[in-house]
């Protein structure tokens, strides 16, 4: 902390940036550490954050910035920060900021803004960026008066950290960051909104649950952002529900619990009753429809409510409370036959499939399966590593093939599938877990998007074990072009390119593997470099993930 900061500075005069980030502090956000990438236009906030001794990572590009400072949401759940500078700054971050948005990911995006004194006479970066972002933000405002940066700033961190959470982005013109004013004692946080609970409706819900004779719970982000997998747990364990998990939900339930499933999802179309909580019923959920099941869903606000299908009921407010409420009601047919008979039949279906994956899991083929990759690291996994996953087929044998025991130790970009959040996603893992792995997995092409932020790994001393599939193409693209055209198009890169050299040139370390047996040592020699280190595993391109869809 330097010497020009003091505990309470309510009453003194400051510039726009300390009053933006000390009302940060007072307000007990929890923010400590920035993600930017430097313009004159935000040298305010970055003075601020120096002078109160906040961690500055600076990256290599904004996107990078915004995807770790969503990757720091999602690991400490706490809220995450990040400065783009006025203009190609702010629209650098615009991919990442979507991504959080329908992550629903708490995130601050302070951004520069050319000055307001000269509005329209074509200043450096000139740009409102308040209409680009607010269709993806939960709320975006510029700061036009620097008295009213606390109150600003303060909404929207209020904006961001309740129900439904998501970003929120302010900008700040030149002229009104730079400007003094005095911090004033911080306004009372607006109320948080509850919605009222239905509990008449919660009740009939655990009655339902009560009579259904295959029931299943789908548990998804806002179940972590809700604080709320020991509430999932006990509803779980008094109703005797299996669970199965999606997104940040993953790790809600330790995947070793004996409710936890998740190869056996397919048997989900047989359910009676599915539960689905804290994720939309989208895409990765048949939009809602599990064969003939009626659906209950769970959202934490009005907003959520799913208009495309249709449910049996669907229950808004605090997801814990809902749980709890769920749990203490009902619960009485969970010894009964048939819900054991269902359990068996989903155990034995996640058993089968568990051992035929172990065959690719061992696979000695060549040029090595990527399974294999994933059999050899599942090995030297601690149950609390956090396993990054950016890329495409090779990521989706990450997400079957790695089992998540903690809530918030599987990253993946979620429905907006944007590629790119590799190198942000693992330097905030990294950030928030000093003592635990860290692990990328990176497709050939999803590296490309962030590879220069090695940089800022070997930089700020992230040492992030990348283990990358080298198939020379982007697989999730060329397998199904040439399924749906007879040829593709667009779809290869360079085969063998050695990233790892990348990797070292950059301050790094790390090494190609060809032979099945060569990964596991060098997944070893990975975690004891203490270095960002790059596994280069040259995996086999006629291989493609099996998947019935990948669009709608
Ligand atoms: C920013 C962005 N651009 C394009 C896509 C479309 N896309 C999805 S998967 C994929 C291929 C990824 O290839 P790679 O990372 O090499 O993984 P592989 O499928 O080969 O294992 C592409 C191009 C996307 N999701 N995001
Ligand atoms: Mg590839």
């Amino acid at each position: 902390m330097s010497e020009n900061a003091s505990p309470s500075a309510v009453g003194a005069s400051m510039h726009g940036g300390l009053l933006a980030l000390r009302t940060l502090e007072q307000a007990g956000s929890g923010i400590d550490t920035m993600f930017t990438l430097s313009g004159g236009h935000i040298f305010p906030l970055l003075d601020a954050a120096h002078q109160l001794g906040w961690r500055i990572v600076d990256v290599r590009h904004e996107q990078t910035a915004v995807f770790a400072a969503e990757g720091m949401a999602k690991t400490s759940r706490r809220p995450g920060l990040a400065a783009l500078t006025a203009g190609p700054g702010v629209t650098n971050g615009i991919s990442a900021l979507t991504g959080a948005y329908l992550n629903g990911t708490p995130l601050l995006v302070l951004g520069g803004r050319a000055p307001v004194h000269r509005w329209g006479s074509g200043s450096l970066q000139e740009l409102d960026h308040i209409p680009i972002v607010s269709s993806v933000t939960k709320y975006s405002v510029t700061a036009t008066d620097t008295s009213a940066i606390p109150a600003v700033v303060l909404r929207a961190l209020h904006e961001a950290t309740t129900a439904h959470r998501g970003p929120a982005f302010v900008d700040f013109p030149l002229d009104v960051v730079g400007g003094q004013a005095e911090l004033a004692p911080l306004p009372p946080r607006p109320p948080i909104q509850h919605e009222e609970l239905d509990l008449e409706a919660i009740g009939r819900v655990g009655a339902l649950l009560d009579r259904a004779l295959r029931p299943a719970v789908v548990a998804g982000g806002d179940v972590y952002w809700a604080r709320a997998e020991q509430a999932l747990v006990d509803l779980a364990e008094t109703h005797r529900l299996p669970v199965f998990m999606n997104g940040l939900g993953r790790g809600t339930v330790p995947a070793d619990h004996p409710l936890a499933f998740s190869r056996a999802r397919p048997l989900l179309k047989q359910a009676d009753v599915v539960v689905v909580v804290g994720t939309p019923l989208d895409f990765r959920l048949s939009f809602g429809r599990f064969g003939e099941a009626l659906v209950v869903h769970v959202v934490d606000s009005e907003s959520r409510r799913a208009t495309h299908a249709a449910t049996e009921a669907t229950l808004v407010g605090n997801v814990r409370t809902i749980l709890e409420g769920l749990a203490g009601s009902g619960g009485t047919a969970s010894t009964n036959a048939d819900r054991q008979h269902w359990l068996d039949r989903l155990g034995e279906e996640e058993a089968a499939r568990r051992a035929t994956e172990q065959r690719e899991l061992e696979s000695g083929a060549h040029p090595i399966h990527p399974a294999r990759v994933y059999g050899e690291l599942r090995k030297r996994l601690d149950r609390d590593a956090v396993v990054v996953g950016d890329g495409g087929d090779f990521v989706s044998y990450a997400g079957k093939l790695i089992d998540s025991y903690e809530p918030g130790t599987f990253l993946e970009p979620g429905p907006y599938g944007c590629l790119g959040t590799g190198m942000g996603y693992a330097a905030a893992a990294r950030l928030a877990h000093p003592g635990r792995q860290v692990v990328a997995c990176l497709g050939d092409g999803a590296f490309g998007f962030s590879a220069m932020d090695v940089d800022t790994l070997v930089r700020h001393r992230l040492p992030v074990v990348m283990v990358l599939g080298n198939n020379g193409i982007w697989g999730l693209e060329k397998h199904p072009m040439r399924f749906f055209y007879g040829y593709d198009v667009a779809a290869d890169l360079r085969q063998e390119t050695r990233y790892d050299e990348v990797v070292a040139a950059l301050g790094g370390a790390g090494e190609t593997v060809r032979l099945p047996a060569e990964i596991g040592p060098a997944l070893d020699r990975g975690f004891r470099s203490g270095v960002p280190y790059l596994v280069n595993v040259l995996t086999d391109p006629s291989v493609a993930y099996p998947r019935s869809s990948n669009l709608a």
